[in-house]
């Protein structure tokens, strides 16, 4: 296949974000002028043509459903748009094809790429794996949903190897991408706004392992296992039985009954991240990073900002920011990680639930808080699985009610286990909000 003025001509953009204007930077270097689509009515469109360097781009803006997409040979369809949209699916009926970037970037990329989803954990991998790569003195890139679209970077002869973070949107549109290996790290509820269900959003995670010479799973997770035939190995909680798999046992980390370092030896923290460490060895072993240099990025690897970390105060208060729990999964693995804690624990959750189910929190919130803060649109969702919880009009507002409750030895975690868009930006700016409240009170 061909984009060039020779095979693919017509093509159409969907979506005007990172995604399509890197999409439509990319055909023009290949000559290709696509029509350019986004659902919104207020983009600027002087200012995107002035972006893209074109002077008069043809854009249409407004629902998809007023314009007629079976003219074209291929739709280049955003993460942000769901391919259930009947216009859509009646282009694909009519054989146009139905790609994203990242299928687009299949067709170009001439190295190894490993290949990373999951509910949570992606970021953290795909950061870890790419730093493990690049202290081997492999010129190694992470692109995807982490945040730089995978079509800027596919020409750059200078890269090594692909480390590619990939959410269940972009899976969609994905059809021939190649890969040394794979992994859906886990599956929790999570975009229940866009699937009808957990299968539904599985199937769409799975779609990674289509063309992976090696799937990696996680064996306390079925969700993650591929549904057809294909080489596995596994990570997971316990000791390995196989030995291509990596386990936890007598906490340390195994490859099969080689006991690679302590987990006290990791940077990171939480079991959560001990497994993010092991999937991050498996997928770094089958591109042949070496074991030691590996090992050695994991002592030096503290974890991303956001991410239950920690925000330094000098009240004797430990305050947790773990913004980027937008999921109920994320808030367990936090919840899990303090379950030894002595002190009381108070935690500060609520936003924008995604029409996620919440009742996965019921037990552990009724075991393991003392007190549950609520802010955000979905509160009363909250409400409904733990009685007596506080409830805030503002983050600023909860992070008051915290201290005013917390004393020396306790913790206040901020995980939200929602997406923060009902009242930020996004969950940087949600934590980052955090930490100014917080160091405003330990500053009185
Ligand atoms: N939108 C419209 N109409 C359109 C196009 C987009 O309303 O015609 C809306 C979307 O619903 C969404 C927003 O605009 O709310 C952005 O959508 P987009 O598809 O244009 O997104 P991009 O700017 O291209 O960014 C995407 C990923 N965003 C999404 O999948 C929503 C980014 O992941 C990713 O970093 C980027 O491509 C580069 O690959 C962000 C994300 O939130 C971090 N991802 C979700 C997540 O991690 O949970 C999946
Ligand atoms: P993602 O990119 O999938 O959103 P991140 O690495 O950004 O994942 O982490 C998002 C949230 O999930 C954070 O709250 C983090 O503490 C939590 N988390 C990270 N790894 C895991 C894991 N393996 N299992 C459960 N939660 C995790």
């Amino acid at each position: 296949m061909r984009i060039n003025s020779q095979d693919i001509t017509r093509i159409a953009v969907i979506g005007l974000g990172l995604t399509g204007r890197s999409c439509v930077r990319f055909l023009q270097q290949h000559g290709v002028t696509a029509d350019l689509f986004d659902t919104r009515k207020n983009l600027d469109v002087t200012a995107i043509g002035k972006q893209l360097s074109v002077d008069a781009p043809s854009i249409t803006l407004g629902a998809l459903a007023n314009s007629d997409f079976s003219k074209y040979q291929m739709l280049l369809v955003s993460p942000g748009i769901a391919i259930s949209e009947p216009v859509l699916l009646a282009a694909a009926a009519n054989g146009v094809l139905i790609w994203g970037d990242v299928e687009l970037f299949a067709h170009f990329v001439n190295v190894p790429v490993l290949a990373i989803t999951g509910s949570n954990g992606k970021t953290t991998v795909t950061t870890l794996l790419c730093d493990m790569g690049n202290d081997a003195g492999v010129k190694t890139v992470a692109a995807g949903n982490i945040g730089l679209p995978v079509l800027d970077v596919v020409s750059d002869d200078s890269i090594e190897l692909f480390v590619l973070e990939l959410s269940s949107f972009q899976l969609e549109t994905i059809h021939q991408l190649s890969t040394v290996a794979a992994t859906v790290l886990n599956v929790t509820d999570d975009h229940m706004d866009r699937y009808t269900g957990l299968a539904d959003y599985a199937v769409a995670k799975q779609r990674i392992y289509r063309h992976c010479e090696l799937a990696i799973v996680n064996r306390q997770d079925d969700l993650t296992d591929p549904r057809e035939r294909i080489t596995s190995i596994s990570f997971g909680l316990d000791k390995p039985q196989r030995p291509q798999d990596y386990g936890l046992f007598d906490d340390a980390l195994y490859h099969g009954k080689q006991r690679l370092m302590a987990c006290d030896e990791l940077a990171m923290i939480g079991q959560h991240n001990q497994l993010n460490a092991l999937s991050a060895l498996a997928l770094g072993s089958q591109v042949k990073l070496p074991l030691a240099s590996m090992l050695k990025t994991l002592t030096k690897f503290s974890g991303l900002a956001h991410r239950c970390a920690l925000v330094p105060t000098t009240d004797g208060i430990t305050w947790l920011n773990d913004s980027k729990a937008t999921n109920v999964g994320a808030t367990l693995a936090a919840l899990h990680g303090l379950s030894s804690h002595q002190g009381k624990l108070i935690l500060i959750a609520g936003g924008d639930a995604k029409g996620g189910d919440l009742s996965p929190l019921k037990t552990p919130f009724s075991q393991c808080l003392d007190t549950l803060i609520l802010i955000g649109r979905d509160k009363q969702l909250f409400c409904d699985i733990y009685s007596g919880a506080v409830l805030c009009d503002s983050l600023e507002q909860a992070v008051l009610a915290a201290a005013n409750l917390a004393e020396k030895g306790d913790v206040v975690l901020l995980s939200p286990a929602c997406a923060s868009l009902d009242m930020f930006s996004n969950y940087m700016e949600r934590g980052e909000r955090f930490i100014t409240a917080v160091e405003a009170i330990d500053a009185c």
